[in-house]
């Protein structure tokens, strides 16, 4: 299980789907989970309060646990903003953390979704980042800066982690 951390627009989600399509296109099988599919379906009955939250990478890390299991790299792209919650992930076999270091001003900057907007002006209330703390993992695998850094090059950096890990 690879899980991918960072505040929302940090660039998460768009390295791991890189990661699954060029892993997939070479025969290896692996699949990406992140807050689009997974609040969407399973976890649509949770919020972003803490608790929620936690329940949420909770059942994440089920699910990337049977990933695991049936043979599959699980590539996770949350948020998990709380250093308590991130526990959950180590059920998972084998399980590599990459942060992903973007400051907030550049993610802010990018807003994709126009979400950091809406959190400046009170219309979205909790976020990470505005007026939810974002705590940054300590001792994370790899750490990828992503800006100045194309979302290929970004996905190219965690392959060659992967690699010096099989061939050391
Ligand atoms: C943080 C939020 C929030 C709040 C909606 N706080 O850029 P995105 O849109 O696609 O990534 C964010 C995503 C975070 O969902 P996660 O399941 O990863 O969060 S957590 O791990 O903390 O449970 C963002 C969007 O959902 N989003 N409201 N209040 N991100």
């Amino acid at each position: 299980m690879y899980v991918i951390l960072g505040l929302s627009g940090a660039g998460k989600t768009s390295i791991a789907f890189e990661l699954e399509a060029y892993l997939v296109s070479r025969g290896i099988p692996a699949y990406g989970l992140d807050g689009d599919n997974i609040r969407c379906g399973l976890n649509k009955d949770l919020s972003f309060s803490k608790k929620d939250r936690e329940e949420n990478i909770r059942r994440v890390a089920e699910v990337a646990r049977l990933f695991a299991d049936s043979g599959q790299i699980c590539l996770c792209s949350f948020v998990s903003p709380f250093a308590e919650d991130r526990w959950v992930y180590q059920i998972g076999h084998d399980m590599l953390a990459c942060k992903i270091q973007t400051p907030l001003a550049v993610c802010e900057q990018r807003d994709n979704k126009g979400l950091y907007l809406k959190a400046r002006q009170g219309i979205i209330k909790g976020f990470t980042g505005i007026d939810q703390p974002y705590e940054t993992p300590e001792h994370p695998e790899l750490v990828l800066k992503t800006v100045d850094c194309t979302v290929e090059q970004s996905a190219m950096q965690v392959l060659s982690f992967f690699a010096s890990l099989l061939c050391p």
